[in-house]
C-alpha cells in the first residue's frame, strides 16, 4: 500500500507560465494525500530546473510558494506567506536524477519554444511514465497544419484550408493569394501554425486584409493555415483514456466578441460556458464519434480536448482541433465537462495517473534490441 510518488513540472519558459503555477497548485491540492506523495519540479523562466523536496502534510497555500528557486532553503522561506517553510532545499534538478526518486510525471507545461513533444520527448529519454499525450500526439496537437493533414487522411470533416510555408508567402505574395481566393474566398481566417492560443489569428474579409493577416501571422511561425470562415456554434468535448476511451459531455463556447480571441480565451471577457451545451442527441452523438477517431488517428493517451464548429443551419459539423494540454484547473472546459459527466477533478488525476503508468507499462513489453529475441 505504498504512496504513488508523483512529480509535477509546472512553469516553463513559455507565455502561459502563470496558467501552469495555477494549474500545479490546483493539482496539488487536488490529490489525495493518504495515496500520493508530490515532489514539485520548477521551470523557471530562464528555462532552469528547480525540484523541491516532497511535500510532506501541509500543501502550499499560494502560487508564489511554488516559485522555487535554487538558492539556500531560506529563500523559499521568504516568499512563504506564513513565514513557514513550504518546500524546502530546492536544487538544481536534472531528469535523471529525478527518476529515481518519482513514480510517474504530471507535466503541466509546454515545451521550452512552445513546439511541443519536447518535454515528453525529454520523458521518454528518462524512460519515466508520465500523464497525458506523448512525443508524437503532442507534437502534431500544436501543429495546426500536420492536424489536418490527419484529419483528412482519416475522413474526418473539416473545414476547407490551405496550408503555405512563410517562405512561399514572402517569395510570391500575389500567387499566393490567387491561390487562397480561388480556394477560398473570403471572409477567411489566418492563423499561425503553431500556436495553442489564438495569438497571431486574424479574420480577412478582403485582400488587403488578407495581405496584413499573412504578415502578422509569419511573425509567429513558418508554417500558417488558412481557414474557410464559416458561421457556427463552438463545441467542445472531452476524451479520456488510450487506446479505450470514453467521452464527456458536451460543452459550447458562447463567444460575445466576433470571435473566440486570445483576450476572450485568456481572460475569460464576454465568454460564457454552457456544460452540457443545449444541442440535439445526434450532434453530440457525432462528437463523441468523431472524438474519439480524432483522438486514435493522433494516437493520444491520457486526455484531449477536442473542439468543434456545428453550422446549426445546414447541421453540418467541422472538428476544429484535438488540444492534448487543454486548460486544467477545476474551472476550466475539459474538468468541468467530466464533472458534469460524473468524474470529478481528483477522480480525473487518479485516472490519468493510471492511464499514464499503463501506457510506459505497455511500452516496456516492446522488444527494442534484436539481441533480446535470442
Ligand atoms: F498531463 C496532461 F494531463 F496531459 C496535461 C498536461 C498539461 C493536461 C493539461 C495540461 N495543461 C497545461 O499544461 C496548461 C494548459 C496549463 C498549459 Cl499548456
Amino acid at each position: 500500500n505504498e504512496k504513488i510518488r508523483l512529480g509535477i513540472i509546472y512553469g516553463g519558459k513559455s507565455s502561459e507560465h502563470e496558467v501552469s503555477l495555477r494549474t500545479a497548485l490546483s493539482i496539488m491540492k487536488a490529490v489525495d494525500a493518504n495515496r500520493y506523495e508530490v515532489t514539485p519540479i520548477y521551470v523557471q523562466l530562464d528555462g532552469s530546473w528547480v525540484k523541491g523536496d516532497a511535500i510532506a502534510g501541509q500543501l502550499p497555500e499560494r502560487i508564489d510558494a511554488l516559485r522555487l528557486s535554487s538558492g539556500s532553503p531560506d529563500e523559499n522561506t521568504e516568499i512563504s506567506s506564513t513565514g513557514r517553510q513550504m518546500i524546502p532545499s530546492s536544487k538544481p534538478a536534472s531528469l535523471f536524477s529525478i527518476g529515481q526518486q518519482v513514480d510517474v510525471i504530471f507535466p503541466v507545461v509546454h515545451g521550452p519554444n512552445g513546439e511541443d513533444g519536447t518535454i515528453q520527448g525529454m520523458l521518454e529519454l528518462a524512460n519515466l511514465p508520465y500523464v497525458g499525450a506523448g512525443v508524437m500526439a503532442s507534437a502534431v496537437g500544436m501543429d495546426k497544419w500536420m492536424m489536418k493533414t490527419v484529419f483528412a487522411q482519416t475522413g474526418l470533416p473539416q473545414v476547407k484550408y490551405v496550408g503555405l510555408l512563410r517562405s512561399q508567402w514572402e517569395n510570391n505574395r500575389e500567387g499566393t493569394m490567387d491561390r487562397i481566393e480561388h480556394e477560398l474566398g473570403y471572409p477567411c481566417f489566418v492563423k499561425p501554425a503553431n500556436m495553442g492560443s489564438s495569438v497571431g489569428v486574424n479574420k480577412a474579409k478582403n485582400r488587403e486584409e488578407l495581405a496584413t493577416a499573412l504578415n502578422v501571422a509569419a511573425k509567429f511561425d513558418r508554417r500558417l493555415i488558412v481557414e474557410e470562415f464559416v458561421s457556427a456554434r463552438e463545441l467542445e468535448i472531452g476524451v479520456l483514456g488510450n487506446e479505450e476511451m470514453i467521452t464527456s459531455v458536451v460543452g459550447e463556447i458562447i463567444a460575445a466578441k466576433e470571435f473566440y480571441d486570445y483576450e476572450a480565451k485568456y481572460k475569460g471577457a464576454g465568454t460564457e460556458l454552457a456544460i452540457p451545451a443545449m444541442v440535439p442527441e445526434h450532434v453530440s452523438e457525432q462528437i463523441a464519434d468523431v472524438a474519439k477517431k480524432a483522438f486514435q488517428a493522433l494516437d493520444g493517451s491520457g486526455l484531449s480536448r477536442v473542439d468543434f464548429f456545428w453550422d446549426e443551419k445546414n447541421d453540418k459539423l467541422y472538428i476544429n482541433e484535438v488540444n492534448t494540454m487543454p486548460g486544467f484547473t477545476p474551472f476550466s472546459m475539459y474538468p468541468m465537462l467530466f464533472q458534469a459527466a460524473g468524474i470529478s477533478y481528483s477522480e480525473l488525476i487518479d485516472r490519468l495517473v493510471q492511464l499514464g503508468i499503463e501506457r510506459h507499462a505497455d511500452k516496456q513489453r516492446n522488444i527494442v534490441d534484436a539481441e533480446e529475441l535470442e
